[in-house]
């Protein structure tokens, strides 16, 4: 199947809509707003983790995958959703976290009681207290095992430490895995987006990283393409969507991964894009984004796909990113204009986009100003992590002020009214104050915002099977802040160019820029002369050659 043409909205439910008043997100919050969804004319819905869950890492900790949290309502209301968005012509893409359980999932518990076939679910290994297996550190910081006591063992969590790694060598693992989505598939789910699946195949022997943190021996694993054939293969995924979140990956698997002659999945998440501000590649040391680098990088995935049959998810933000325009536009002098401009870049790639709830709104950035407004795992340890290594509080939440993740999970700004309209009941997490003017309610009844932008661009996606299909190629990128390319399928070609800074700047086209008309952009005019383009601060156009 091939979903060049669709368009894929991710909902944070705990952070969408709330529908009964205890200020968190729910199931039928979504249902509550499907009309919403449909003027958008999105595709599919991609809903993060929904099932039964302690909740420490917002649902990426599940106990229960058949069953769904009491706080995001019944399986009712979860059929009821999926009749409803039906309807709509719109399909439910569901979030398979198959790396890790929760270690309130019972199978995590039958382990921790000793009986051997359970352990073998896990990733458990001999030792002593102090002396982990080896010097491997977790994603959200601190070590990657933890030892029991009573069973003299340590078990491996790449992630939180409530998140213990599934065994995939465990055949009984990987049958278990297939019952879940067959369940699914069969309650009408379109979809799976599958968590950090790259991470699923371990090593044989675990040893020691003195390069790094661990992740070269257990990313893209030896095995992780057999896994994933055999999982699409027994429960017959190959014409739905599937995307897998790709940590840490390789152009090479990536291709692999979404090749369909390889009948793995259809489309990869990568994140090196995303990196461009990482000073050294560290997360948590920031730096103003590289451009020439993101557009080396785009470049590099988007010609080395296109080259051997792969696909690309494309996206510039999730629930795990800071916003985009905060963190390559400007979110204050030029907000609605880079925020179109980054909407241009993303849908006119070659690949499958993906609109992040309220990027589409232009949502910014929390700028929280105290540890206590945020409520995610992975910030609340780095903060420590920061403190520790000597940085002082107001240093360590200008960090988190830009990478946290709860940058993206402040509530769904619907209006101008208390909590944006999200909930009538304080939410668990707040909304910044600029959602009097940042909200649904202001977009719509704005012909020229942001949203109604967005609308124009999925709406070119559907009409030229030049921005489904098209071919990618790059034009002149000398010049650092212009990222320039072709798309062209037949007789048809656009002409892309995004500007990524605040300045006006004159591209240089060394292309013949005769021939071009105007097709759409986020100014109201354009100059264009036949050698030479003036493009304003993060203006971005698309032009059709005549
Ligand atoms: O994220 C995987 C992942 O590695 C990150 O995006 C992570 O948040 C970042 O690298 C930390 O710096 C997925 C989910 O999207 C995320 O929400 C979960 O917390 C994580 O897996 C564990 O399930
Ligand atoms: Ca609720």
């Amino acid at each position: 199947m091939n979903f060049s043409d669709k368009v894929v909205y991710q909902i944070y439910i705990k952070s969408f809509k709330d529908s009964n008043g205890d200020g968190i997100g729910d199931l039928r919050g979504i249902t509550e707003r499907l009309d919403y969804l449909k003027i958008l004319t999105v595709d599919y819905l991609w809903l993060t983790p929904f099932f039964s869950s302690p909740l420490n890492d917002n649902g990426y900790d599940v106990r229960d995958y058949l069953s769904i949290d009491p706080i995001f309502g019944t399986m009712q209301d979860l059929e009821e959703l999926v009749a409803k968005a039906d309807e709509q012509g719109i399909g439910l893409i569901l979030d398979m976290v198959f790396n890790h359980t929760s270690t309130e999932h019972k199978w995590f518990l039958r382990a921790l009681t000793g009986d051997p076939e359970y352990m073998d679910y896990y990733i458990f290994k001999d030792g002593i207290p102090d002396m982990p297996p080896t010097n491997w550190v977790s994603k959200f910081g601190g070590p990657a095992w933890e030892y029991i006591p009573h069973l003299n063992k340590w078990y491996l969590h790449l992630f939180d430490v409530t998140q213990a790694d599934l065994n995939w060598e465990n055949p009984k693992v990987r049958e278990e895995l297939k019952k879940i989505i067959r369940f699914w598939k069969q309650k009408g789910i379109k979809g799976f987006r599958f968590d950090v699946v790259n991470l699923i195949s371990k090593p044989q022997v675990f040893e020691n990283d003195f390069k790094g943190d661990g992740r070269r021996f257990y990313t893209d694993g030896t095995r992780v393409h057999e896994y994933l054939k055999e999982l699409v293969r027994d429960t017959q995924m190959e014409d739905m969507l599937t995307v897998g979140e790709m940590s840490s990956t390789s152009v090479e698997n990536c291709i692999r991964y979404s090749n369909p002659d390889e009948k793995e999945l259809s489309m990869c998440f990568s994140f090196h894009h995303l990196k461009v501000d990482y000073k050294d590649g560290e997360k948590w040391d920031l730096m103003t984004p590289d451009i020439g680098q993101l557009k080396a990088l785009l470049t590099e995935w988007q010609l080395g796909m296109q080259e051997n049959g792969g696909w690309n998810a494309l996206f510039w933000c999730n629930h795990d990113q800071p916003r985009a325009v905060s963190r390559f536009g400007d979110d204050k002098k030029y907000r609605p204009e880079s925020a179109k401009m980054l909407a241009v870049c993303e849908h006119m790639l070659r690949g499958t986009p993906y609109i992040f709830q309220g990027e589409e709104l232009g949502m910014t950035n929390a700028n929280f100003t105290d540890i206590s407004y945020y409520r995610d795992v992975e910030s609340r340890n780095y903060y420590q992590i920061l403190l520790a290594k000597g940085k002082t509080q107001a240093e360590a939440l200008m960090v988190l002020g830009a990478r946290s993740r709860d940058n993206a999970r402040t509530p769904m700004q619907w209006s101008d009214e208390v909590y944006a309209g999200f909930s009538e009941a304080a939410p668990w997490i707040l909304p910044p104050d600029n959602y009097k003017d940042i909200n649904v309610k202001a977009a719509l009844n704005d012909d020229d915002s942001i949203f109604w932008f967005y609308r124009k661009l999925i709406r070119l996606r559907k009409e030229k099977k030049t921005v489904s299909e098209g071919r990618i190629s790059f034009l002149y990128q000398e010049q650092k802040d212009v990222f320039a390319f072709l798309r062209t399928a037949q007789e048809e070609e656009l002409l892309v160019l995004c500007n990524f800074s605040d300045q006006e700047l004159k591209w240089a086209a060394g292309h013949d820029m005769s021939n071009y008309n105007y097709l759409l952009g986020n100014y109201e005019d354009s100059s264009i002369s036949a050698d030479k383009i003036v493009l304003r601060p993060y203006e971005a156009v698309i032009l059709e050659r005549v």
